[in-house]
């Protein structure tokens, strides 16, 4: 009996492997992250690769060159204090990822609708699923990007009620080596920067292949690993919240 009472005293070793599905699904509570093995068809992300290379000169900057995007990244704008420019940008940014991605926005909603299992609409004058490039060599490569939770873009009412969020990735050039999503057991809890006891907590690497899509709890703790090799890593991500009857969704 004592014995059991100090195991519960214990932070349980609760992290779960990935799950693996060919349907989209959502995480349960103590996996870590769903996968769909080539989601999107190697052929289509070819042409969207392609496209958002064409789209070189609309790539918004971010951290200094660090990493761009093509449509703008809330958390960037957010954090840059660049948010007038997001929402003055928001139409122009997402006919642009349109244009160059076309078919991209709505297949990230419809994966996510089928996941969930409600509609999973764009939230009004904001940014859409877009794509982050990460420059191979860069910055990003080298020591991975930021350990952090996708909150963001929850409204403080939402982040406040601990909201059902999702984030979805959609993997369209994977770097030649790591550049994995590491998923942390550890949770938002109410400060930006990770706790040096959650990022003790277990943590699992999601790999991903080309058209590889991610779908796990925005209030996750994550970190996308370094990467090696000439290639860009180039991913698409959308990012919702429960707003009761349907999901809303953005950059
Ligand atoms: O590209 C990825 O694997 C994850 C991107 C990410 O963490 C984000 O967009 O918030
Ligand atoms: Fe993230």
């Amino acid at each position: 009996m004592l014995e059991s009472l100090a195991r519960g005293l214990e932070p349980p070793a609760v992290l779960e492997p990935l799950r693996e599905t060919t349907l989209p699904a959502v995480p349960a509570g103590t996996e870590p992250a769903v996968r769909i093995r080539g989601w999107l068809d190697a052929a289509s992300c070819a042409r969207m690769v392609e496209g958002v290379y064409a789209a070189r000169e609309q790539w918004v900057e971010a951290f200094g060159g660090l990493q761009f995007s093509l449509g703008r990244a809330w958390y960037a704008d957010w954090e840059m204090g660049r948010a007038d420019t997001y929402f003055a940008e928001a139409a122009l940014q997402n006919a642009l990822v349109e244009q160059y991605a076309p078919g991209l926005q709505r297949r990230m909603r419809q994966l996510l609708r089928a996941a969930v299992g409600h509609p999973v609409i764009q939230r009004e004058g904001w940014c859409g699923a877009g794509v982050h490039i990460f420059p191979a060599g860069g910055w990003a490569a080298q020591q991975g990007g930021d350990i952090h939770f996708d909150t963001e873009g929850l409204l403080p009412e939402q982040l406040a009620a601990r909201a059902p969020a999702l984030t979805v990735v959609v993997m369209l050039q994977p770097p030649v080596a790591g550049g994995g999503l590491r998923l942390w057991d550890a949770v938002y809890a109410g400060a930006d920067e990770p706790s040096p006891e959650q990022l003790a907590r277990p943590s699992v690497t999601a790999t991903y292949g080309i058209g590889d899509a991610l779908l796990f709890d925005s209030y996750r703790l994550h970190w996308i690993e370094p990467f090696t090799g000439d290639r860009d890593r180039i991913s698409a991500t959308l990012h919702a919240v429960w707003v009761g009857g349907v999901w809303e969704s953005w950059f």
